[in-house]
């Protein structure tokens, strides 16, 4: 009898001291210690009714289940159509007053005849309101007020750039998810679970593979592989795309060319999509990276972007699917100013895509830096769909090491006002399609998923993913709220830590910007990896990928004249635009070397010179990295140790690095500058030679 009684406490105290490794994410479903709010909830857990057999009711019903029993600890059988009260209903139905006004995928959440009644248009909003209602469990709210909601954007999609050897581009999680060697007879379960998680965003598309693609994923023995993931991803209402290499007609068909104004190369892709249909009947669609960085596109054959876009939409006419192009183009040039090619190439082409052809374009003008202004592209295009990708892998944002939420970052991008149908015209209405009248909206984010039992390597870095979905289902949640959310899932629902947590991750990316990016610096990274500082960067495989080539220091001053001398990349945008962001004086400090080159003495609206002010923030950008490690040790007591001791090891990491990041860039500009470091700030305890030492080392093969 002891020894039985010992054994239960063993059981009990092991698995209540066992560390979170994180792999539930935000759906951990812990049970609610709180009686009272337990019992609120318990009121609708007699049963969970489906209206009809569709797998994804089925799954929706399942999810709430096991919702029900982790977060409430009660068994709740699934019925069909039942009659009676005291249970979950989920119906799809056209005739409820509350979704009439619904996208497709809105969903209402209402309380009917003793039932709590989730109602859609499509199987799919069902889905997405379950996991509304779990979220509320999940973070302590009430349900005594009906919930209707309706996602803004059409296609939320998730890029991965995962290769077919498994390794992921500009991955920092491990390697990919997606397991090529095991597919198709073996189903990872981390693809349920990657399913799940989507799905409670709503995130409703995956490409599945690198934009730098591999023809190999066109091939029958790669299809029959992604067949398999999208069987898994359907019943959660996840559509798989595959990104192409645009030469694959020659690569994988044996023809003499991939010109798309050829008709044995139409054929080929008429054929190869036709073929991909036979695996995937709803397959979501191509995404195409071409003419860039060395990949082949149709501008390889004299053709234009339109061209090729719409020979892979034409072959895409029988079926559903769509052609995501993508408009990350920029040529070598040394003279010009990469920041316009995108849109200098794509302007002559507005109006001339196909209607199945979405343009997708990069937040910013140069490459998911830290800050970027928004892509002047926005705005621009009334005749061309637009859709927008943001990066949630964090390439130039401090990767799996730093601490750095990006809500703030989406939004600012989404929430800014672009005037090109007077005032109110944000990039948030351009892409949700509703300033050009376009149907077809997109948002895109690039993946942060890996084989890490974390899925995205840094505990916060979930939080990205979070955010990214909720945003791309609802732009205007405010940073606060999705980090809240987040947090009562996914770290403690202890309301003082909660507001603790989320002071540190709305100081992280001002915190980050400003030991690495100050003032609108940009594209300062080190070579290739695009880690740490390289300010010093002077020659590479391509003058674009240099430093020197956007910071533009010398004797006089700092930062990319855009307004006329150097590049008249200003002109881009709007009248309203260019009378602040183009004018130094009137300048956000945030975005002034983004457009300005300042002289080092030049007084700012600070009070301080260029140069002082510069000093300031690398240094403050430190200090308040110090003041997150000591506000994340205060909370200890609410965190779980293997998190705790995670996000506590890189913080110490990115204290090291901001150091770093300082040094480099104020000891090299200071060569620039001339000038002395200000008298209030220590200086760095080494020489410029010793830190770009650092540098050489993580080139070392
Ligand atoms: C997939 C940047 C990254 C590349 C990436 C590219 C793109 O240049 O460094 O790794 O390639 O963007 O978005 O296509």
């Amino acid at each position: 009898m002891q020894k039985r009684i010992f054994t239960v406490l063993f059981f009990i105290v092991s698995f209540f001291s066992m560390a979170d490794d994180g792999s539930r994410l935000w759906l951990k479903y812990d049970l609610i210690k709180d009686q009272k709010q337990k019992l609120s909830y318990q009121k609708y857990t007699k049963f969970i009714s489906i209206s009809a057999n569709h797998p994804t009711l089925q799954k929706t019903a399942e999810e709430l289940q096991m919702g029900f029993a982790g977060l409430l600890g009660t068994k709740t059988n699934i019925v069909s159509n039942n009659s009676q009260a005291g249970g979950v209903v989920l119906e799809v139905s056209t005739n409820q007053a509350l979704t009439n006004d619904l996208a497709n995928d809105g969903f209402a959440i209402f309380a009917q005849k003793g039932n709590l009644v989730i109602s859609s248009k499509s199987e799919a909003g069902v889905l997405y309101g379950a996991f509304e209602l779990l979220r509320r469990i999940q973070t302590g709210q009430s349900l005594n007020e009906n919930i209707v909601s309706s996602p803004k954007i059409k296609i939320r999609m998730l890029n991965h750039w995962d290769n077919a050897n498994g390794t992921v581009e500009r991955g920092y999680a491990g390697s990919s998810i997606w397991k090529w060697n095991e597919l198709p007879f073996r189903i990872d379960p981390r693809y349920i679970a990657y399913a799940r998680a989507n799905a409670s965003l709503g995130i409703n598309a995956t490409s599945i593979n690198n934009v730098n693609a591999s023809s190999r994923f066109l091939t029958a023995e790669y299809l029959e592989k992604i067949k398999a993931v999208a069987d898994v991803l359907r019943p959660y209402g996840i559509k798989v795309f595959i990104s192409v290499n645009f030469r694959s007609p020659r690569t994988l068909g044996g023809l003499k060319t991939s010109d798309p104004l050829d008709p044995e190369v139409r054929k080929w892709w008429n054929e190869k999509t036709k073929e991909i249909h036979q695996y995937i009947p709803d397959f979501g669609g191509y995404l195409v990276k071409a003419n860039s960085e060395g990949e082949p596109g149709p501008q390889d054959y004299g053709r234009t972007h339109a061209d090729g876009a719409n020979m892979l939409a034409e072959a895409m006419k029988p079926f559903s699917g769509i052609v995501i192009w993508r408009a990350f183009v920029y040529n070598a040039d040394p003279n010009g100013d990469r920041f316009k090619e995108a849109y200098e190439q794509f302007k002559p082409l507005d109006g001339k895509f196909d209607e199945k052809v979405i343009v997708q374009v990069k937040n910013g003008p140069i490459d998911f830096m830290p800050r970027e202004p928004f892509h002047p592209m926005f705005g621009n295009f009334p005749n061309t769909k637009l859709g927008i990708e943001f990066q949630i892998t964090q390439e130039y944002l401090g990767q799996s090491t730093h601490l750095t939420y990006l809500a703030p970052m989406f939004k600012e991008c989404l929430d800014t006002d672009t005037y090109s149908k007077g005032k109110g015209s944000t990039v948030a209405k351009v892409i949700d399609g509703s300033l050009y009248n376009n149907p077809n909206s997109l948002i895109a984010g690039v993946a942060n998923t890996g084989s890490d039992a974390n899925w995205c390597g840094h505990p916060f870095n979930q939080a990205n993913w979070y955010a990214f979905g909720r945003l791309a289902w609802d732009y205007t949640l405010s940073s606060e709220k999705i980090a809240n959310e987040w947090i009562g899932m996914t770290l403690t629902n202890d309301e003082k830590a909660k507001i603790q947590i989320n002071e540190i991750m709305q100081k992280s990316l001002p915190t980050y910007i400003s030991y690495t990016y100050p003032l609108g610096l940009h594209h300062m990274m080190g070579e290739g990896h695009h880690y740490g500082p390289e300010p010093w960067l002077t020659k590479a495989a391509r003058p674009d990928w240099t430093s020197i080539y956007y910071h533009k220091a010398d004797s006089v001053g700092l930062g990319f004249d855009r307004t006329g001398k150097l590049s008249n990349a200003i002109k881009l945008y709007s009248k309203e635009i260019n009378e602040t962001w183009g004018n130094p004086e009137k300048c956000d400090l945030n975005y002034l070397l983004w457009f300005h080159h300042i002289a080092w003495n030049k007084k700012l609206s600070t009070g301080n010179t260029l140069w002082e002010e510069l000093c300031y923030r690398y240094y403050n950008g430190v200090v308040e990295v110090q003041k997150l490690q000591k506000d994340w040790l205060k909370l200890q007591p609410y965190i779980d140790t293997e998190t705790f001791a995670s996000v506590n090891a890189r913080l110490k990491t990115q204290e090291k690095e901001s150091i770093w990041w300082r040094d480099a860039c104020v000891l090299y500009f200071k060569d620039f500058s001339k000038m002395p470091i200000p008298n209030s700030l220590t200086p760095p305890n080494r020489s410029l030679e010793e830190v770009k030492k650092i540098v050489e080392i993580y080139h070392l093969r």
